[in-house]
């Protein structure tokens, strides 16, 4: 069994060895995992989401930023996500060298999260390892998610604030941001400013929130070029003003509803034998009245 206070001292002390067991602990859903889980008693420590299509800059982004609040004292983690798996071998391939000197930092914890790996689902398993992170005495979590489609809004979810990442020449991404993107960002952010039609495309991005946003908080659109630390400090400020900002209780109820229902969906999955429903399927669609419904009942 892992205690908790072991890992809380691990984290004070800038060693993070035990904490990076729990975390495999907990994604192998090893006996005795839960009761870790059910033992936590997260912090109010911010959760910051940061998404966007793949190469527009995040993780050169999210080291800048970790380069601001270490440099304010405080400890971060970073949860790295890809549930594009194409794409993740290379992406944290691309981490290690763009966030490499965090990598060995007291002070920073990195972690990546493939899809495959994760009993019960990549969303419950960001929930768990968040929630864990807040508990041990961290200052800041960050998740890093490469996304274009559902998985980032519903990972938008999860968080306090949600950084949207964009780049000059992205169109499907502002396409796709009417459709959903729009309501979860808390923050755009257009990098890669320094590539040529980034002020005209900033200000598109102005333009819809505009023509869209209905509530009191309109999302700021922050304009950055993170390889040369341009823009960092205004991004860093629009995210502490942005946490600043009281959150309603229905707005907690809703986040909790939200992580209910993806903890519950996992569960309920990970009981599923699939080698087992597969051959079932196998038999039943080879009846004359196969009906997926009828079929289904049974593992209702
Ligand atoms: N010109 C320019 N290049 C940048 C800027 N920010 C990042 N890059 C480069 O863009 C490439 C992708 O950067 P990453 O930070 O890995 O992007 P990412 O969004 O984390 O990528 P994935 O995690 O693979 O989706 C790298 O070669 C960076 O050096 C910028 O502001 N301007
Ligand atoms: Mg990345």
């Amino acid at each position: 069994m892992i205690e908790i206070a072991n890992i809380q001292k691990g984290v004070a002390e800038g060693h993070f060895l035990l904490l990076a067991k729990a975390i495999s602990w907990i994604e192998n859903k090893e006996v005795g995992s839960d009761i870790l889980l059910q033992q936590l008693q997260p912090e109010k420590v911010p959760v910051i989401g940061f998404t966007g299509p793949p190469g527009a800059g995040k993780s050169t982004l999210v080291a800048a930023m970790i380069e601001q609040w270490v440099a304010a004292g405080k400890k971060v983690a970073v949860l790295s996500v890809d549930p594009s798996s194409p794409f993740h071998k290379g992406a944290i391939l691309g981490d290690r060298i763009r966030m490499k000197e965090w990598y060995t930092h007291p002070q920073v914890f990195i972690r990546s999260l493939a899809t495959r790996g994760h009993l019960g689902g990549l969303m419950s398993g960001i929930i768990e390892l968040s929630t864990l992170l807040q508990s041990v005495g961290f200052d800041i979590v960050l998740i890093e998610t490469v996304g274009v489609g559902q998985s980032e809004i519903e990972i938008a979810h999860l968080a306090d604030t949600t950084v949207v990442v964009l780049v000059p020449e992205a169109g499907d991404e502002v396409q796709m941001m009417k459709s959903g993107l729009m309501e979860i960002a808390s923050i755009f952010v257009v990098n890669k400013s320094d590539r040529p039609d980034a002020a005209s495309f900033a200000h598109h991005i102005q333009q819809m929130i505009l023509e869209s946003h209905h509530g009191a908080f309109v999302p700021p659109v922050i304009s950055t070029i993170a390889t040369q630390q341009v823009g960092i400090q205004e991004l860093a400020n629009a995210v502490m003003e942005k946490l600043a900002l009281p959150i309603s209780s229905q707005q907690k109820k809703q986040m909790l509803m939200s992580k209910m229902y993806q903890l519950i969906a996992a569960e309920k999955m990970r009981q599923i034998d699939a080698v087992k429903m597969e051959a079932q399927l196998e038999t039943a669609f080879a009846q004359p009245h196969f009906n997926i419904f009828d079929f289904a009942k049974q593992y209702y």
